[in-house]
């Protein structure tokens, strides 16, 4: 489902099996040796996520990449695993574009969970010049996602994002606003077993 150049949204594209592969990764994840933390960013504020970022570290304090979290507690970033970047390229691939994932930003969001409208503009500028696309996986809870233009004061959609939902945004999309307005409890499949909503969105540095 295209939603304008270089933005698609493809509903269930994980079966529910991979859904729950995917899922004890990202628990394991989370809760391991490198935990997600809930990030405070540059004007003092706390996100209302949990945050793991794979690959390369996003601070939130100076909203550039760095291999460790120095906004945190110093620790290294964990490495993207092999089957997060195939799977990254498989689904970029899906949507007529090509992505060889670097990293990977794993947010966990909570019944109260969400996130501001912006822009993925802090990879690398070869990244977003040439338009490789952010590649985003939702599993458990519905999201309520907001989907604007290249400047903030564009209109801006609004869809729900449903537990195994990729959405690819690239090319002339690629800096279009995104947020979550909000997550819908209760709403994942439940055999799934998750109370909340993971969101792993890949990006090329
Ligand atoms: O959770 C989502 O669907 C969007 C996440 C997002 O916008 C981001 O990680 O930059």
């Amino acid at each position: 489902m295209e939603l304008g150049p270089g933005a698609f949204h493809l509903p269930h594209y994980l079966s529910i099996e991979r859904q729950a592969a995917l899922l004890a990764q990202c628990r394991a994840l989370a809760d391991g040796d490198v935990p997600a933390y809930v990030p405070v960013v540059r004007g003092g504020g706390k996100m209302h996520v949990r945050m793991l970022c794979l690959g390369r570290h996003w601070n939130g304090k100076t909203y550039r990449y760095e291999p460790t979290r120095s906004d945190f507690d110093d620790l290294p970033a964990p490495p993207l695993p092999e089957e997060f970047r195939r799977l990254a390229g498989e689904i970029a691939a899906s949507a007529g574009m090509s992505l060889d994932a670097d990293l990977c930003i794993l947010n966990y969001y909570d019944a109260d969970g969400k996130m501001g409208l912006h822009q993925d503009k802090d990879e690398g500028p070869e990244s977003i010049e040439a338009g490789l696309p952010v590649v985003s996986i939702s599993i458990g809870d519905t999201a309520r996602f907001l989907f604007g233009g290249v400047r903030r004061r564009e209109p801006i959609e609004s869809l729900l994002l449903e537990s195994g939902d990729a959405f690819v945004f690239g090319g002339p999309a690629r800096l279009r606003y995104h947020g979550v307005s909000r997550i819908i409890p209760g709403s994942a499949p439940p055999e799934l077993g998750i109370d909340g909503r993971f969101n792993l969105t890949f990006r090329k540095y």
